[in-house]
């Protein structure tokens, strides 16, 4: 039995030697150390041995096991040792390469246009002011004075989500919340997203955006309405141009207008931007209609104001010469890296 144990370690070092992996390693010890590996073996056919030599046998055993364990343990940490040496050297970053460039990102002329007339409103003293986009008629329709029945109902081509819920056609209806949560004085502009249920073309999309401003307090007059949107006019297309009011009808506003600007291309001259008119047609305007103020809960006596309203993809059109709205929306890279 001595003679096996011998060679069972001769065994065990040779192969030893020449293992290189953990998983080898792990191989050799079942063989070897395992319930079912050699050792067990001997262990088992002791019952043939003397009783004197039975203890001496199985000293043996136990020493050599643990000598055989000992190496492992030190294989073991030297094989893995080996293999975090052999990771790092793998893992060496050239920082002399040139790096893998990420693509930058830039801002949709839509939102270009929006920062630029929010920070003109800014500048002027107004508050920007939000809402939700799915709103009730009440908001919608009936506080600005367009009753159930009334032509502009039809003419906006509405969502409805049921009877008294609907998508927002304009931003209006976030005016009439600020005159309701807010006392006077009230300047304030509402940018956002508004639905109309039209078939998408050229000039026409479903979703666009609406920019609307409203301003009341006491003693304002249509000379302030003038001022006010004269003056948004020039810092937003160039301090030359000249602005003209024709009149106009609006649900809302009492008188009304709609506001038109020398073209910012051919400075009224006439060309393909402006149609030969030299005009641009730009927002729509007016004074606060009593019965709003009223249903806002304004004393029309007391207070009095101007609103207007535009499109922002038409404005943002405009300023960057662009002739169809789809382009807006499509999310095509060869049209927005015109824009960075
Ligand atoms: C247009 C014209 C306009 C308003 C919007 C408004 C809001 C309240 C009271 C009175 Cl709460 N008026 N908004 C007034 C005049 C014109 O928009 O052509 N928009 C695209």
């Amino acid at each position: 039995m001595r003679e096996q144990i011998d060679a069972i370690k001769q065994k065990f070092n040779e192969k030893l030697a020449a293992l290189s992996t953990s998983e080898e390693l792990e191989k050799l010890r079942v063989e070897v150390l395992g319930k079912k590996g050699e050792f067990t073996q001997i262990l088992r056919s002791m019952g043939s041995l003397s009783a004197e030599e039975r203890p001496l046998i199985g000293k043996l055993v136990n020493e050599a096991k643990e000598e055989l364990e000992e190496k492992i343990r030190f294989v073991k940490e030297s094989l893995k040792e080996r293999a975090t040496d052999a990771k790092l050297k793998n893992e060496v970053i050239d920082i002399t390469l040139p790096g893998v460039k990420s693509p930058m990102g830039g801002k949709h002329p839509l939102m270009m246009t929006m920062e630029k007339i929010e920070n003109i409103f800014l500048e002027m003293g107004f508050t920007i002011e939000e809402g939700p986009e799915v709103e009730l008629d009440y908001y919608n329709f009936e506080a600005l004075n367009i009753p159930k029945d009334h032509p502009a109902r039809g003419e906006q081509d509405t969502f409805y989500i049921d009877d008294q819920v609907v998508l927002r056609t304009q931003t209006s209806p976030v005016q009439i919340r600020t005159i309701e949560n807010q006392k006077p004085p009230i300047k304030m502009i509402s940018p956002g997203k508004v639905y109309r249920s039209d078939d998408v073309d050229a000039t026409h999309s479903p979703i666009f955006y609406q920019i609307e401003g409203l301003v009341i307090d006491k003693g304002i007059t249509f000379a302030d309405l003038k001022g006010t949107l004269d003056l948004f006019v020039k810092k937003m297309f160039g301090d030359d141009i000249i602005t003209k009011f024709r009149p106009h009808h609006f649900p809302f506003t009492e008188p009304s207008a709609e506001m038109d600007g020398t073209c910012f291309v051919c400075h009224g001259e006439g060309c393909k931007v402006c149609k030969g008119e030299g005009f641009m047609e730009l927002l729509g305007c007016g004074m606060v209609h009593p019965e709003v103020l009223k249903k806002g809960g304004i004393d029309p006596e007391v207070y009095s104001g101007f609103a207007f309203g535009f499109g922002l993809d038409r404005m943002t059109m405009q300023k960057f010469g662009i002739d169809d709205i789809r382009l807006l929306y499509e999310s095509d890279m060869r049209f927005l890296k015109q824009f960075k």
